[in-house]
C-alpha cells in the first residue's frame, strides 16, 4: 500500500493532484482542512490535505515499472517548503479520525482487559518450555513472544469485530493475512487500527456516480431483486438532477407487470414535473430512444427479477442491450438485509453485466455492513450510492467507504 497525502486550494485540486501522481486508482483516504497559524493567517489561505492511497500493484500497472514507491517519499507532495516554515502545523481533525481515535481506546482497554485475565508468557515460563542454549538468545526469543503475542490478540480482536459485522470469514482472513505481513511485531494498537482500516477502505474502492459518466453515457438502468428499492433509488436520483442540478431528465419504466409499479414512478414524475414513459419490451424502448436521445440523463427503472426467474432476466438482457453499450450503465440495486448466500446467488445471475455498479439500499434496517464489503470483493464492481431510508429525496447519497471501514473494525457510526 502507498500512501501520500497532498494539499491544494481545493478537494478537487488535491484529488487530481493524487490521481496525477499515484494514477486513476488512487483511493481518498481522507480530506481535512488545515488553516495557516499565527501572523500567516493574514497571508494564507485555508488548504485542503487529501490523503489517498494505492495497492502496491496498482502502482506498477500505472508507471509500467515493478519499483516499489518508499511510503514516506514525497508525503507532502506539495507542501514541503510549507511545513518546513510551519505554516500549517495547526491541523483540524476530521471526524473520521476522532472515530479513529475512540476505536482505538476501545480496543486498547479491552486488550488490557484481556492481558490482566490471561497474561502473556514471562520470560520465566518461556524459559521452562524451552530447551534454552545461550542466555542472551533466550531474551530475545522471550521479547518476541510477548511482542507477537500482544499483536495477535490485536488481530484477533479485530478478526472478532469484523466477523461480527457479518464480513465473511473468508474475506476477513484474506485482509488480515495481507496486512499481517506488513505489521511489525511491535506495532500499536493505533498502528494496526489504521493499517487494516486504509486496507479496507482500498478494498471498498472509488465509489462512481452518475456525474461521474462521460456525457455520452445518458441512458441508467436500475435492475436488482424485487422490493429493494429500485423506484425509490430513482426518485432520489431523479430529484437531484432535476431540482439540484437543472438537469433535463425523462424516467422510463419497464415494470409493467404491476399497475402499482408505473403509479408509483409517475407519482414521482408529476411531483418533480419530468415526462415518464411507459415501455412494454426491447422493440418499444429503441422506438423512443430518438425521443430520449434530447434529455441529458434518462433513468429507467425495470421490474424486480427473481434471479431464479432465467425468462425475467432474458428480457432484462434484451432491454438493457437495446441501447448501445457506450451510451448506458447500469447498477444493480441490493438490500445490504439480505442474506449473503442470497447475494451471492443475485450476483451471479447478474455476472453478464460486464461493467454495472452497486447500490446499497436499506441501511437503516441493520447494524452490520459487512455485506457490502462482501458482495465489493466478489463481483468487484465498483460501489456507488447508498440509501438509508424511506424518505425521498433525502436518506441517499454517496457510499462513505471511510464511514463504512470504521463501522466494520467496530466504530460507531
Ligand atoms: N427502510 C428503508 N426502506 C426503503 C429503503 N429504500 C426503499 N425502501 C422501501 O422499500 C419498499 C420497496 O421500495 P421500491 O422502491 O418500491 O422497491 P423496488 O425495488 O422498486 O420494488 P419492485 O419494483 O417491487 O421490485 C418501499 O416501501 C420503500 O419505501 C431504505 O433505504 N430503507
Ligand atoms: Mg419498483
Amino acid at each position: 500500500m502507498n500512501i501520500k497525502k497532498y494539499q491544494a486550494e481545493t478537494e478537487e485540486e488535491a484529488i487530481l493532484q493524487a490521481r496525477d501522481d499515484l494514477g486513476k486508482d488512487a483511493i481518498v483516504m481522507n480530506i481535512k482542512k488545515i488553516k495557516p497559524k499565527g501572523i500567516y493567517k493574514l497571508f494564507k489561505k485555508t488548504v485542503v490535505e487529501v490523503t489517498a492511497a494505492v495497492d502496491d500493484e496498482k502502482i506498477y500497472s500505472h508507471t509500467g515499472v515493478r519499483q516499489p514507491r518508499k511510503m514516506q517519499d514525497n508525503l507532502y507532495a506539495n507542501s514541503d517548503s510549507m511545513k518546513k516554515e510551519g505554516i500549517y502545523p495547526e491541523e483540524e481533525k476530521s471526524a473520521i479520525e476522532e472515530k479513529l481515535d475512540s476505536l482505538q481506546n476501545m480496543l486498547k482497554q479491552q486488550m488490557q482487559s484481556n492481558m490482566d485475565i490471561n497474561p502473556p508468557k514471562t520470560s520465566k515460563n518461556v524459559r521452562t518450555e524451552e530447551v534454552v542454549k545461550k542466555e542472551g538468545e533466550d531474551v530475545e526469543k522471550t521479547e518476541d513472544v510477548v511482542k507477537n503475542d500482544k499483536k495477535t490478540q490485536c488481530l484477533n480482536l479485530i478478526k472478532e469485530k469484523m466477523k461480527d459485522n457479518d464480513v465473511t470469514s473468508e474475506y476477513v482472513e484474506q485482509i488480515l493475512g495481507e496486512v499481517d505481513k506488513t505489521i511489525k511485531a511491535d506495532a500499536s494498537v493505533d498502528n494496526i487500527l489504521t493499517t487494516i482500516y486504509q486496507k479496507i477502505v482500498l478494498k471498498l474502492g472509488q465509489t462512481k456516480l452518475i456525474e461521474n459518466n462521460p456525457d455520452n453515457v445518458k441512458y441508467v438502468f436500475f435492475m436488482g431483486p424485487t422490493g429493494v428499492g429500485k423506484t425509490t433509488s430513482i426518485a432520489k436520483i431523479a430529484s437531484e438532477f432535476k431540482l439540484v442540478k437543472k438537469k433535463n431528465i425523462c424516467l422510463v419504466t419497464s415494470d409493467t407487470y404491476r399497475i402499482a409499479a408505473v403509479e408509483q414512478l409517475k407519482t414521482y414524475a408529476n411531483i418533480l414535473n419530468v415526462p415518464l414513459e411507459v415501455v412494454y419490451n426491447a422493440s418499444e424502448l429503441k422506438e423512443i430512444k430518438e425521443r430520449l436521445d434530447e434529455f441529458d440523463l434518462v433513468l429507467i427503472d425495470t421490474a424486480g427479477r427473481s434471479h431464479k426467474n432465467k425468462a425475467q432476466g432474458d428480457d432484462l438482457r434484451e432491454l438493457v442491450d437495446a441501447i448501445p453499450k457506450d451510451e448506458r450503465c447500469e447498477y444493480l440495486v441490493l438490500s445490504v438485509t439480505t442474506k449473503y448466500n442470497d447475494l451471492k446467488q443475485i450476483a451471479k445471475a447478474y455476472s453478464d453485466y460486464e461493467d454495472y455498479r452497486l447500490i446499497f439500499t436499506k441501511l437503516d434496517e441493520t447494524s452490520t455492513l459487512g455485506n457490502i464489503l462482501n458482495i465489493k470483493l466478489l463481483t468487484n464492481a465498483s460501489l456507488s450510492y447508498s440509501s438509508w431510508g424511506q424518505d425521498v429525496p433525502n436518506d441517499f447519497g454517496r457510499i462513505d467507504t471511510q464511514s463504512i471501514a470504521k463501522q466494520l473494525l467496530g466504530g460507531s457510526n
